[in-house]
């Protein structure tokens, strides 16, 4: 989807009943949505958003001592599958994932003979695979639909709607066999314009997914092996392994209590930061920063944004009467030390409108209405 705002940009977590989406949700949101070890849960998707780490807040803190920081943020949807006994995307669910912007897709490899798999056996490998199967499967259906309606439409076109029309047709018809052979969508080469027209139909596997390996306690000392079994299998996917259980337990104590606990169960550190900041990459997402009224704040936009949509993500007046932005890079700005000695040795650039905005740009946007 095209889209500079960060508003509108979220994630789904998706994946089979009881897997542990809700468990994942609450790590990530420090939220308390209800977990079930048994029957359906709430129709009702949970929607949260975490606060994305960035070491870069706590470096441009250090020189200009704030009075206040906001870090940039991300939102999630857990997104409920409500039959206990089903194991494929329900038509209302499938609707719904349509409109999410990227996948966290749980997939569960910890042992609990209390909680039983709904496919009989812990085997994340199968679990992967049956799920991409289903998001092509149903990108297929539509493909089929709009594919049957062209031709009926072809026959009575005139002209200059029978190009466009021929030239989708053209589109989805070598998509079509590609996809069929198991390539999602958004690993095939397409150009600007044709993800232009693709963008009308919300393919599922258009969409990046990011793996979340949900395993046990006694799986922690292999949480990245685990990883690194899983990555050559699937060299497009972001794949990260975390027990949800545990870091939902950490997030509800303290943070000298939650770090005790780490050391004695061996745990990483910061697991639930990596996969707050993998979801802002798959997203494709990256963070300016502003400076004002003793704030430092992160703002996000897509990669590529040019500096008057970033402007106008900060407010539309700032859009509207866009003069220019003037940038410093982080990096830049934190070897220099301070602003002043940033600015003597000619650090800060003046930009137009059509700048693209980088990742760590720290910007101050000047404009007039
Ligand atoms: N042993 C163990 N249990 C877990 C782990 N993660 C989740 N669970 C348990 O699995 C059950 C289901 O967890 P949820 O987070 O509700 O799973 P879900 O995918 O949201 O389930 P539905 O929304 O009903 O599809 C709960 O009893 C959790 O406590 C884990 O890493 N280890
Ligand atoms: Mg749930």
């Amino acid at each position: 989807m095209v889209s500079w705002l960060y508003p509108e940009m979220e994630l789904g977590i998706v994946g089979l009943p009881k897997s542990g989406k809700t468990t994942l949700f609450n790590s990530l949101t420090k939220g308390r949505a209800k977990i079930h070890a048994f029957g359906p849960t709430a129709l009702e998707p949970n929607v949260g958003v975490a606060k994305v780490p960035d070491s870069r807040l706590d470096g441009l803190q250090a020189i200009l001592n704030p009075r206040r920081i906001v870090p940039a943020e991300v939102k999630y949807v857990d997104v409920t599958i409500t039959r206990e006994n089903r194991d494929d995307l329900g038509s209302d669910l499938r609707g719904y994932l349509r409109t999410v912007d990227a996948f966290i897709h749980v997939v569960r490899d910890f042992a609990d003979e209390t909680i039983p798999h709904i496919k009989g056996s812990v085997d994340p490998v199968r679990d992967i695979i049956a799920l991409n199967t289903e998001l092509a499967l149903s990108d297929l259906a539509i493909l089929e639909r709009r594919l049957t309606r062209i031709n009926d439409s072809l026959k009575g076109a005139k002209q200059q709607e029978r190009d466009s029309l021929l030239r989708e047709q053209t589109l989805l018809s070598r998509i079509k066999p590609v996809l069929e052979n198991e390539i999602p969508i958004r690993e095939q080469s397409i150009t600007k314009e044709e993800a232009r027209i693709l963008d009308n139909y919300q393919f599922l596997t258009s969409k990046p997914i990011l793996v979340l390996l949900n395993i046990g306690e006694a799986k922690l000392p292999h949480a990245a092996s685990l990883e690194e079994a899983l990555r050559p299998r699937y060299p497009q996917l972001k794949v990260a392994a975390v027990c949800a259980k545990l870091e939902m337990e950490l997030t509800q104590l303290g943070d000298a209590d939650a770090a005790e606990f780490r050391a004695a169960l061996g745990m990483v550190e910061g697991v639930i930061d990596r996969i707050i900041r993998l979801s802002y990459e798959v997203l494709g997402l990256l963070s300016f920063f502003s400076i004002a009224s003793g704030e430092i704040r992160a703002w996000t936009v897509t990669k590529g944004t040019p500096a008057h949509k970033a402007a106008g993500s900060i407010h539309s007046d700032m859009e509207r009467g866009f003069i220019r932005a003037e940038v410093i890079s982080y990096s830049d700005l934190v070897t220099s030390g301070s602003l002043r000695e940033a600015c003597n040795k000619g650090h800060l650039r003046l930009e137009g409108k059509n700048y693209t905005v980088q990742d760590g740009d720290v910007i101050t946007f000047l404009f007039s209405v």
